[in-house]
């Protein structure tokens, strides 16, 4: 067990359901078989399925007279079932048990052959997970249009903030060699409703816009798309330059947007269902249209003229990162992007990460959630755990996308959830969609871990419905992943819920942020103040002096929490109403401060941070106990990988503590552990080769 079939393993069921299942085993009927390869592909999988989870037996021999029928409605024997599929959409299907003179069915049905793949990994998940097979009454459609993932893998098979490995495409040999490995990929993301990939990093390089390069794009599409997958790719601003095909980038200068118009063309004679384009534009270093003195609605616009035609789109990212409002940096998107609201051609969606800074352990929601209601805003959430321990520490981070996605921006009064803005439901937008920035590389195991495994997972089950919660994401994946036994089910999601807020308290607690080392962003460097911009230093996110820590964003500071609805801003600037999660992120705290707790501010953050250790060694005794139970391969690269984690949360937490105390000069509150170490060891503490940094 290598953890290559992640949770498509397909293990024998326990008897009694082994039994239930077992007649159906070798009779599913697909009419539409021979015809349509999305459903050979349906109904490939619940054959392979089924004969897995029955495994060998002699109830699973043929002539038991149940069957597996899956189809849409161009299938007779489907239409004849007079289904209510006209609700169900592009994407939605329906299960159901239909009893036929003593014989069973199980009818699985869309309007569309993708939706009957979805429908067919969908049982075979709930046949994992106790269902009832005479009992199936199910329908289901996805909440949102787009779901995405992004993935951040450059052309030489580096992956930006990748800890899996290289990247999966293997571009060298595209196109002429299609490894088998990417059909392995589409089914995988086919069974969690994963109907897009940006194949390249938003940083990206105007070859991958060449000839030779949309060829292997195009062959990667021909491998997604019976699996329902379209293909997108990021595009560089300034590629047509950089080609020497155009004397300018500026987006309202007609030869450039002749240009992108016969690239978009070109494009879609080689992939004719393309999605469109990702584009990160005047952000780190990224070229854009304020290069030319334009607004971001002046290049998405173009650029969505250019793939109109063809029905693509333009997501255009609003992590803008540049000295624009260099008194917050948590203020800048905001400030760009919200008085363009109404200004963005139809086929433009704006994609915006969850919080207002970057990826970081926990931030409160992105103030434009709510705020540009005449825009289509998806969100952009971060599988790969570039803040939260690469793939070594076990971080499970639907709780923190669940998190973002209840959060309420009263953009609409009570109830105007970040979820209802991204389902499009608050504005009745049609345009929908969640992103993932992807963990997935060359790895045997896909993720470089195997709980990494369930952060592609959730965010696909999230994509799908974002009102499942995290708890029960986790227990389809562990069922799935491991077995279907409450001895393994329950302790492994234990360990997974209280996973992501060990690795807020013992690296950034109390709303604190970006307090990792330079470049790698794995380790501690609270203490970093050298770097040439002020927001690129954990000092200017901490604000930590001789008094107190944390940065005031109300009124008396940067005044950020005036860019949420007033509700939530009166509850963000108020101390006594912010909560302690958000505590450090808008205020600016004095270390003498009593807190809910009863404990001095002070006190208060040292004992987060020996909590977030404990929670690691809670995680290590419940995994410890698993052993009999977990395939040993597995079973030792997780124990071993919860070493390492112990070992970096005691280092981040006796580094920090360290810095802390000779920041504020408080002697260690009674009864604490002093850190291992003096501050200068951990400041002479360094990573060159970290991974996933270029
Ligand atoms: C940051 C990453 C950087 C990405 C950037 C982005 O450190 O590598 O390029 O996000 O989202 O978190 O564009």
């Amino acid at each position: 067990e290598d953890g290559y079939d992640l949770w498509l393993r397909y293990q024998p069921l326990p008897e009694a359901q082994r039994v239930a299942v077992a007649p159906y085993a070798h009779s599913v009927v697909a009419e539409e078989r021979g015809s349509d390869g999305t459903i050979a592909i349906a109904a490939g999988e619940i054959e392979r399925g089924l004969a897995g989870l029955v495994g060998p037996s002699d109830e699973a021999a043929p002539g038991s007279g149940h069957v597996v029928l899956i189809g849409t409605a161009a299938a007779p024997s489907i239409a004849a079932l007079d289904l209510p599929l006209t609700t169900l959409g592009e994407d939605g299907f329906v299960i159901r048990s239909v009893a036929r003179g003593g014989k069973h069915m199980i009818v699985v049905a869309a309007n569309r052959p993708v939706g009957v793949l979805y429908g067919a990994f969908a049982l075979l998940r709930r046949l994992q997970t106790g269902a009832d097979v005479t009992a199936f009454d199910l329908r289901e459609t996805p909440r949102v249009a787009l779901r995405l993932l992004n993935h951040w893998d450059n052309l030489d098979r580096t992956v930006e903030r990748g800890y899996a490995g290289q990247s999966i495409w293997d571009w060298w040999k595209l196109p002429d060699y299609a490894d088998p490995r990417y059909t392995d990929y589409a089914r995988a993301n086919a069974s969690i409703g994963i109907n897009g990939a940006v194949l390249n990093n938003v940083n990206a390089r105007p070859d991958s816009l060449t000839g030779p390069w949309i060829a292997k794009a195009a062959k990667v599409a021909d491998v997604l798309r019976p699996y329902g997958i379209k293909v997108y790719l990021s595009a560089r601003w300034s590629a047509p330059v950089e080609l020497n095909e155009t004397a300018t980038a500026d987006p309202l200068d007609p030869a450039v947007a002749t240009w992108w118009k016969a690239k978009a063309n070109e494009i879609y004679r080689a992939i004719p269902d393309f999605g469109g384009f990702l584009v990160k534009a005047n952000s780190e270093g990224q070229p854009g249209p304020q290069d030319y003195k334009r607004s971001h609605a002046d290049g998405a616009n173009m650029l969505a003229a250019a793939v109109a035609p063809h029905g693509g789109i333009v997501m255009w990212r609003a992590f803008v990162y540049s000295q624009v409002d260099p008194e917050d940096r948590a203020k800048q998107a905001y400030s760009e992007f919200k008085p363009l609201d109404g200004a963005f051609a139809d086929n433009v969606v704006l994609q915006v990460k969850n919080g207002p800074i970057d990826f970081q352990p926990r931030e409160p929601f992105h103030p434009l959630f709510g705020a540009m209601p005449k825009t289509p805003l998806m969100i952009e959430f971060q599988i790969t755990k570039e803040y939260l321990g690469f793939a070594t520490h076990l971080a499970y981070l639907a709780p923190m996308w669940e998190e973002a996605l209840g959060a309420d921006t009263y953009a609409k009064g009570k109830g105007s959830t970040v979820a209802k803005v991204v389902d499009g439901s608050l504005e009745r937008h049609r345009l929908t969609g969640m992103a993932g920035v992807a963990n997935i590389g060359s790895d045997r195991n896909w993720s470089g871990s195997t709980f990494d495994q369930a952060n592609w997972y959730a965010f696909g089950r999230l994509a799908w419905d974002h009102a499942l919660s995290s708890e029960a994401i986790a227990r389809e994946w562990a069922a799935q992943t491991f077995a279907p036994d409450p001895a393994v089910v329950d302790p492994v999601v234990a360990m997974m819920l209280e996973s992501r807020q060990a690795v807020v308290d013992y690296m950034t607690p109390l709303g604190l942020a970006h307090l990792m080392a330079t470049g790698h962003h794995y380790g501690p460097g609270p203490w970093v103040s050298d770097l040439a911009r002020p927001e690129w230093n954990p000092v200017y996110y901490h604000r930590a002096d001789r008094e107190g820590i944390g940065f005031d964003r109300t009124a008396s500071g940067s005044n950020a929490v005036a860019q949420y609805a007033p509700p939530v801003a009166r509850r963000f600037a108020d101390r006594s109403r912010v909560g302690d999660d958000y505590l450090l992120w808008f205020h600016h705290v004095g270390w003498d401060e009593r807190m809910a707790s009863g404990r001095s501010l002070w006190a208060e953050l040292v004992h987060r941070y020996d909590r977030g250790v404990a929670s690691v060694a809670d995680m290590q005794a419940r995994w410890a106990a698993l052993e009999p139970r977990i395939d040993d391969a597995r079973f030792e690269q997780v124990t071993r990988f919860l070493a390492i984690q112990r070992q970096e949360a005691t280092w981040w937490r006796d580094a920090s503590i360290a810095y802390f105390a000779d920041v504020s000069k408080r002697p260690l509150p009674e009864g604490v552990r002093p850190p291992a170490h003096d501050l200068d060891h951990y400041k002479a503490i360094s990573h060159p080769f970290a991974p996933g940094h270029h």
